[in-house]
């Protein structure tokens, strides 16, 4: 593993740092680059790149030189965290930049490599995960020309549309074909995917070009290439909005990505406290606290139906029509940096205020503008509708409780005891990642997550993404406890050997909890939706979602050097997640194994 900013300084950059580069723009001194691949290093260290998540190939042999090359020369270089798998790569970089906004720069191979980014393409479009990917593609050339063509791969790799892989996903896809143009091209992608709303963007880049001679680069200053400044909504329909919620009597907030900015949620909360408004929608962000008295956690029908002012914060999909419906009379606003959603052709949601907005930005001025129409007489009837929406929130607590307690010695383990004990065991400030399906609604009603970006969710329909972003919120917050809760299917998609090893090399463990139901719950329940009483239901046979002998997922954690536990016990419960946890802060990944009722 190569170490950010390693090495004392190496000859050769004393008498090179004085580089024309380093005069013109007054940036730190930097070696002169030396060829295509030094200077796109060099480009990116500009950009606060601190970790390359690489899996490498034929064609980015020139990077891997370029990162030992400076590295020997003394040079500040990002870290290589090495990814046995794509998609675990670029969960990585995704999981970074949830907690830190900052893009970091994902390096596969060719076509295939890119091919093996897999539905973490998706997730990083729809979960608005900026990063930067970085394919390398087939030699140009078939002569002499430094990294032409040397195996027959180099003819099988090339394809008609190498970007057309990915083309639907990313914001922006550019060739690298020339080594002048680096120094524009390159802090380009950064610019615009940290660009709200942030998501993937992609280039390839051939040998020849990484190994095109050059006297140096000359990074233009990152402060120069910034992501636009984002809106703070227009004056005169936060004004008509803040008119229609002081007048409510039944608003609602329906958040879906604005906890992505962890300073949204107080703003969120202290509107909703004035009003008394309740805050809930699809899972997500802690877009407010999961035990606030206005939280009131997935929307129920009767909600939804009952709410004559719903704001609609930053949310993909607010309910499902076929569902729910909100009233007829219902008025509907907006809060979005992206309110069309022109990447999902079909939306369909009525929205008779839509306000393009930052919504960090924007909530703050929309509770102004509701204080400013704060009479006694509203004071008074905000107040008491937070009054009952809190003794509401007591009692569903109280309630659920109850039935964790009830399944206490309950086995195979329940949901909700397992839900109890997590609330009881995981730390408030630990960054949990989600991954659960069909688990996660009865576990949700028991995890607490009170503190802004302690919870990451992919935010889109891709398996296999906890794990690998796992890696990426460890390397973003080293001192906190990561934890991955996810199903058994999704464990397994998230490339297990390759995430767990992975977290070994990187020293970035972090503890993953199983929910083992044997199977896909969720490709099973829409059998049963779809065909109440059919043929399924009467066998009670549903191929291929059924595990009768699943894998020890204890036992593979152990091959990959990961502590490994099987849980069968709920009196056991605490303890084996205390152990484990245990052995996350002691630097080992570990890995419980949940025996849960099979589907
Ligand atoms: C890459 C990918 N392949 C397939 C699916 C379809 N799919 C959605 S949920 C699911 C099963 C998930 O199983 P598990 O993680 O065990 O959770 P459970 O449904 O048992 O709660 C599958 C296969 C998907 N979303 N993503
Ligand atoms: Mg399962």
């Amino acid at each position: 593993m190569v170490d950010t900013a390693r090495g004392a300084g190496g000859s050769r950059q004393m008498t090179l740092t004085e580089t024309r580069g380093a005069q013109a723009t007054g940036a730190p001194t930097m070696a002169l680059a030396r060829n295509g691949a030094e200077a796109l290093i060099q480009l990116m260290v500009a950009q606060g790149v601190e970790y390359i998540f690489l899996n490498p190939g034929t064609d980015t042999a020139p990077l891997q030189e370029a990162i030992v090359a400076l590295g020997e020369d003394g040079q500040r270089v990002p870290r290589i965290i090495p990814c046995l798998y794509e998609n675990v790569a670029l969960a990585g970089a995704h999981g970074y930049f949830a907690l830190t906004r900052r893009p970091q720069v994902v390096v596969v191979h060719v076509d295939v490599g890119t091919q093996n980014l897999g539905g973490n393409v998706h997730n990083a479009q729809r979960g608005r995960g900026g990063v930067v990917i970085l394919a390398g593609r087939a030699p140009y050339t078939l002569d002499d020309t430094p990294g032409s063509r040397s195996g027959a791969i180099h003819w099988q790799q090339e394809q008609l549309d190498q970007i057309g892989i990915v083309r639907n996903y990313v914001k922006w896809a550019s060739e690298l074909p020339r080594t002048d143009t680096l120094r524009d091209l390159i802090p380009r992608a950064f610019q615009i995917a940290a660009a709200e709303p942030a998501g993937p963007v992609y280039m390839m880049i051939a040998r020849e070009v990484l190994r095109e001679p050059v006297e140096g680069v000359t990074p233009l200053p990152a402060s120069r290439i910034r992501p636009p400044v984002t809106p703070t909504g227009a004056p005169a329909e936060i004004e008509q909005l803040a008119e229609w919620l002081a007048d409510a009597d039944a608003p609602l907030a329906i958040p879906g990505l604005t906890g992505h900015h962890p300073e949204a949620v107080p703003e969120l909360v202290a509107l909703a406290e004035l009003l008394g408004m309740a805050v809930g929608g699809p899972r997500g962000p802690v877009n407010v606290p999961s035990s606030h008295p206005l939280s009131v956690g997935m929307l129920s029908a009767e909600r939804l139906a009952s709410s004559d002012v719903i704001l609609l914060l930053d949310v993909d999909v607010p309910w499902i029509p076929s569902a729910m419906q909100p009233g007829p009379a219902a008025k509907i606003a907006q809060i979005d940096i992206d309110p069309l959603r022109q990447t999902i052709p079909l939306w369909g949601f009525p929205v008779d205020l839509p306000i393009q907005g930052d919504s960090a930005k924007t909530l703050p001025r929309l509770r102004e503008a509701v204080e400013r129409l704060a009479t006694p007489e509203r004071r008074r009837r905000w107040k008491h509708r937070r009054d009952r929406l809190a003794d509401e929130r007591q009692r569903r607590d109280d309630r659920q409780a109850q039935e964790a307690e009830a399944a206490r010695e309950q086995r195979p383990i329940s949901l909700r005891w397992l839900g109890e004990v997590l609330a009881n065991t995981v730390p408030d400030d630990a960054i949990v990642v989600d991954e659960m399906v069909t688990s996660g609604g009865v576990i949700h009603n028991y995890l607490r997550r009170d503190e802004p970006g302690t919870l990451l969710y992919a935010s889109g329909t891709g398996l296999g993404w906890a794990l690998g972003a796992a890696i990426g919120a460890k390397l973003a917050e080293p001192s906190r406890d990561v934890i991955v809760l996810c199903g058994d299917g999704s464990f397994v998609f998230g490339s297990p050997v390759a995430a767990l090893w992975g977290a070994q090399q990187a020293q970035t463990p972090f503890l993953t909890i199983v929910f083992n139901n044997g199977g896909y719950n969720a490709s099973k329940m829409p059998v049963q939706q779809l065909f109440p009483g059919g043929a399924s239901m009467r066998l009670d046979q549903y191929p291929g979602v059924r595990w009768p002998t699943p894998p020890d997922y204890a036992m593979l954690a152990q091959s990959c050097h990961a502590y490994g536990e099987r849980v069968e016990d709920p009196a056991e419960l605490g303890a084996a997640i205390e152990r484990g946890l245990a052995r996350v802060r002691a630097g080992q990944a570990a890995l419980l194994d949940v025996i849960l009722s099979p589907i």
